[in-house]
């Protein structure tokens, strides 16, 4: 179908009154740093993330996510509902993204919307596919081309007015709506303040991420245990990461969201990693209800929650992780308390070390414990 008189400005102005930040139309081609991405899976640097690395080819091609496709509506969709960087809390920190409702639902929903517009505005029988996170597309590349910012040293799209902290989502659809919005230029200049807050280093170069070594990926996307060299380095973090968003200049004065989904959940933002260590199943699932930290499943947010009162330095904490190494049934999580326990060190975090030690029969549980121990060792030794 062809360009319609000028219903590319009409969607966007739907669009912003759907909620949305900012919005762009892009037509249908494939996107330009394929090679970049093939290249950053040829590094490994997507760790377990699998999915990422299947058909590389149709990610930098829109393609291929509806047949006949012509146009991408690109929007974003602010999140953020506290401007003040996310304050280590007693104890545990949980990424601004995830104090709301989960956006994928919101943001489908609202895309469902426009494209009913966009088939009320066309007359005609448009086939659409909205695209947040779940479709394989280069989701930042899209909104770039759009012109809904530039791609920060901290991979980031960011915007001069609207910051970094909002969520992209993209409309794809087999009508010709035109072209609203063109790339913006780098403005990240000499800056390198990302870059050097980042506290587990993993940026391998600007622009460039490691995930394997952010904490994003380790809290959220990783299922095993959590690297020993890197359990010190990840401080509070009970759920994503901030840090390299927080300290970006184009952050300071950004605007808050105006979506109630994404407002903070008092339920999610009151949550510390002690009642988090102790959250049974069903727990769980009803507390966190609607949430992105549903991506984490139990066993991965309580090991997040064990790393973190380990980094606490708060000996306080020794007779709750006593206790669940006693009683955790997941080895995953005993693994991560007896770590945590080896961590904050003192009389009676080795000794529920060694109890557990008589008792445990797992291998890779033992291999922690022993782990552990022998941070007492060193400790006497130092
Ligand atoms: C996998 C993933 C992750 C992984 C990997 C992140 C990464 N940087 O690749 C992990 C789990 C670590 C992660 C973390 C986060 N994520 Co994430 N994630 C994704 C996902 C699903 C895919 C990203 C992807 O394809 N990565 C592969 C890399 C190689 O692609 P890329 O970053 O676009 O890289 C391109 C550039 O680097 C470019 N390039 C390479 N070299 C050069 C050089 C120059 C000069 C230039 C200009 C470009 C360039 O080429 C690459 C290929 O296109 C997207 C959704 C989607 N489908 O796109 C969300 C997404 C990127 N994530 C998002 C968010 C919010 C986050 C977090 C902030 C969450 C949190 N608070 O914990 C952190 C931020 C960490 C960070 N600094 O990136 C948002 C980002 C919104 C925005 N404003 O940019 C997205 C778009 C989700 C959404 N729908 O809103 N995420
Ligand atoms: S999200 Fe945190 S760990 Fe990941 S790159 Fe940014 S600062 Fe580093
Ligand atoms: S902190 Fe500086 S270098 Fe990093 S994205 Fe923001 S402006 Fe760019």
């Amino acid at each position: 179908m062809t360009v319609v008189d000028n219903v590319g400005a009409r969607v966007v102005a739907r669009a912003k009154a759907l909620g949305f930040a900012s919005v762009g139309i892009v037509p249908v081609e494939p996107l330009p740093h394929l090679a970049d991405f093939q290249d950053w899976l040829r590094h490994g640097y997507q760790g377990e993330m699998a999915w990422l690395g299947r058909n590389p080819e149709s990610r930098a091609n829109p393609q291929t996510l509806l047949e006949g496709a012509r146009s991408i509506v690109a929007v974003t969709a602010l999140y953020r509902s506290d401007d003040e960087p996310s304050e280590a809390r007693a104890p545990g920190r949980i990424a601004s993204y995830a104090h709301g409702y989960d956006y994928h639902r919101v943001l489908e929903e609202r895309l469902g919307r426009l494209a009913a517009f966009i088939r009320a505005e066309t007359g005609a029988e448009v086939a659409d596919r909205a695209a947040v996170d779940r479709l394989p597309l280069l989701e930042r590349e899209v909104a770039a081309r759009a012109g809904l910012g530039w791609q920060g040293k901290n991979t980031m799209v960011l915007d001069r007015v609207l910051g970094s902290f909002f969520f992209l989502a993209e409309l794809v659809v087999d009508a010709d709506l035109g072209s609203v919005g063109a790339p913006v230029r780098d403005h990240c200049g000499s800056c390198t303040a990302c870059l050097d807050a980042c506290p587990t280093n993993a940026f391998v170069a600007p622009y460039v991420l490691d995930a394997r070594l952010c904490i994003s990926y380790l809290t959220i996307e990783h299922r095993g245990p959590i690297p020993r060299d890197l359990r010190p380095l990840m401080g509070d973090h009970l759920f994503g990461c901030d840090i390299c968003q927080d300290v970006c200049p184009w952050n300071r004065k950004a605007p808050d969201t105006a979506l109630f989904p994404f407002l903070g959940r008092p339920d999610i933002e009151s949550l510390t990693a002690d009642q988090i260590l102790v959250l049974s199943e069903d727990e769980f699932r009803a507390r966190l209800e609607l949430s992105p930290l549903q991506r984490a499943r139990r066993p991965g947010l309580l090991r997040n929650a064990a790393v973190a009162l380990g980094n606490s330095g708060d000996t306080r904490w020794v007779a709750l992780l006593g206790h669940v190494l006693a009683t955790e049934a997941e080895p995953l999580v005993r693994g991560h308390v007896a770590w945590a326990l080896g961590a904050l060190g003192g009389r009676w975090a080795w000794r529920a070390l060694e109890k557990a030690q008589l008792a445990e029969e797992d291998v890779y549980v033992l291999e922690e414990l022993e782990a552990a121990l022998g941070a007492r060792n060193a400790k006497r030794e130092g």
